[in-house]
């Protein structure tokens, strides 16, 4: 039988109420029949990395277990992004929702379609911070590990009011 994997993805978005794409990628990842045991970060909004001239992001981070092969759990999650309309203005630009596969188990993958680890997760605050929320013990496959990427990192991140975000 396959085994059972933990899957962490990166959640973004700057189109078309961000905050509202967000929190309904969030229901449909609970409500998927192959995502088990959803957790999902606090909800952050972030400058745009990339050209400036571009909204503020929203981002989150979130955690499943499952049994399917990695590029199955990607084409279910371009599924989702294409179900959110999936406009993608330009290179490094604004879009509606971006659903990042971060990290599949322990694996290292390479294929045309694929990179695992997402190969510019290391830099990125509004992909680290998220994760931290779901647990500081993450390894990064080869030699990384989240705690020592984030202890020299700026937070630059704005976190929001959970109150007015209860999830
Ligand atoms: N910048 C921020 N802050 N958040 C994102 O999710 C994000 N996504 C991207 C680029 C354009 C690199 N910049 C981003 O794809």
């Amino acid at each position: 039988m396959a085994p059972l994997i933990d899957v962490y993805i990166g959640m973004g978005s700057n189109l078309h109420e961000p905050l509202l794409q967000i929190k309904e990628a969030i229901d449909e990842l609970n409500a998927h029949p192959h995502f088990h045991n959803v957790k999902i970060s606090k909800i952050y909004q972030s400058k745009p990395i990339g050209p400036q001239d571009q909204p503020d992001y929203i981002n989150a981070a979130a955690y499943f277990q499952t049994f399917l092969g990695a590029h199955h759990v990607l084409d279910e999650l371009q599924a989702l992004e294409q179900q959110h309309g999936r406009l993608r203005k330009r290179h490094w630009g604004e879009r509606t929702l971006d659903l990042d596969l971060l990290l599949y188990g322990n694996a290292q993958i390479q294929t045309p379609r694929l990179t695992v680890p997402h190969p510019f997760m290391l830099e990125r605050s509004f992909v680290l911070f998220p994760l931290n929320d779901l647990a500081n013990d993450i390894h990064i496959p080869p030699q990384h590990s989240l705690k020592t990427q984030i202890a020299n990192m700026s937070f630059d991140l704005s976190p929001l009011d959970e109150e007015k975000n209860p999830r």
